[in-house]
């Protein structure tokens, strides 16, 4: 098959734009949609100080690539989980990480969470309850507070994440399984600032993530190329296993089921719980991050129970 905008042979054919592109037209291509998607849901401008989480996989360091070439201000923040010991997964993506800013000559901002807290994720996560598992849940809200924290302390206009479209659209599937009207009213590509959150944005939100992967593979991006050895058996990856198979028979299923729902959305209300919780935000006694909670934000609550929790064990000579 052929490009559709040269002779060139296409390496991509992206059967729901009805478009093939060959490798430097698809390079173009990638930029010039992200601009668009920037443009037209007000996300940032070339004025703005842009800070994107990188955790070292694709869609993440794609994101840094592309907003780069664009001509925005994009400096970069990683968090260190310490997932899977030294040379496990935090250590690769890590070095991942920051052999790509070099690279690039990008600026990284680099939080090391044990650094902070004095634990890694996984022992913070055998300390709590729900933890023991899956340390899914005290990584997710660590990673949300620290994005918020260094992004508000350091001044950015827009902190910006790599969700495409598979994210984007697994998320929606489970929120609305569970008819979780509160989050529903939240999903979108832009988050406004309020109250101490920093504006979030998601410039991918409309790729499909063969698309990126694409571009990584094509630019010669490397990446991580494991997902995180905690992620099996996420729900997440059950609802993008079910979208697969509808985009298997319907092809641009999951954009028309995304981009649907934002339509619906501008003239839909669901209902005020969001603006309520909005309305009771105040600084957490600790460490001043806006919380809905009685004095200590989630993020110093949990924390404070790790650490406590972990003192005992050791007064009893108990090693975690
Ligand atoms: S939350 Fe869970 Fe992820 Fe943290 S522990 Fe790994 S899978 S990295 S997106
Ligand atoms: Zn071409
Ligand atoms: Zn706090």
């Amino acid at each position: 098959m052929k490009c559709r905008k040269c002779d060139e042979k296409a390496v991509i054919h992206m059967r729901q734009h009805k478009l093939a592109l060959c490798k430097n037209h698809y390079l173009d291509w990638i930029p010039k949609q992200t601009q668009r998607f920037i443009h037209d849901n007000n996300m940032f401008s070339t004025e703005d100080r842009i800070l994107v989480a990188v955790s070292g996989g694709k869609d993440s360091l794609v994101l840094w690539d592309v907003l780069s070439r664009l001509g925005y201000q994009v400096d970069g923040l990683y968090i260190g989980l310490g997932i899977d010991g030294g040379n496990g997964y935090s250590a690769e993506s890590r070095r991942i990480t920051e052999s790509f800013a070099a690279e690039h000559k990008l600026d990284l901002i680099t939080y090391d969470i044990e650094e902070h807290e004095g634990l890694d994720i996984p022992t913070a996560a055998s300390l709590t309850r729900r933890g023991r598992e899956r340390p899914c849940s005290i990584c997710g809200l660590s990673k949300r507070h620290i994005m918020n924290r260094v992004a508000i302390e350091n001044d950015y206009d827009v902190l910006v994440t790599g969700h495409n479209l598979d994210d984007e659209a697994a998320v929606l599937l489970g929120n609305t399984l569970n008819w979780l009207t509160a989050y529903l009213q939240r999903q979108g590509p832009v988050l406004p600032t309020r109250s101490g959150l920093v504006k979030k944005a998601k410039p991918f939100f409309r790729f499909y993530e063969r698309e990126t992967a694409a571009y990584a593979l094509l630019r010669g991006i490397e990446y991580m190329y494991d997902e995180c050895p905690h992620a099996d058996g996420a729900k997440s990856i059950y609802y993008k296993v079910l979208l697969n198979r509808l985009e298997a028979d319907r092809r641009g299923a999951k954009l028309s089921f995304y981009l649907s729902f934002l339509r619906a959305k501008e003239t839909m209300s669901f209902n005020s719980e969001g603006d309520d919780v909005e309305r009771m935000l105040h600084p957490c006694t600790s460490c001043g991050q806006p919380t809905s909670t009685p004095d200590l934000c989630t993020y110093c609550r949990t924390w404070k129970e790790v650490r406590d929790r972990r003192e005992t064990m050791l007064e009893q000579g108990i090693e975690s």
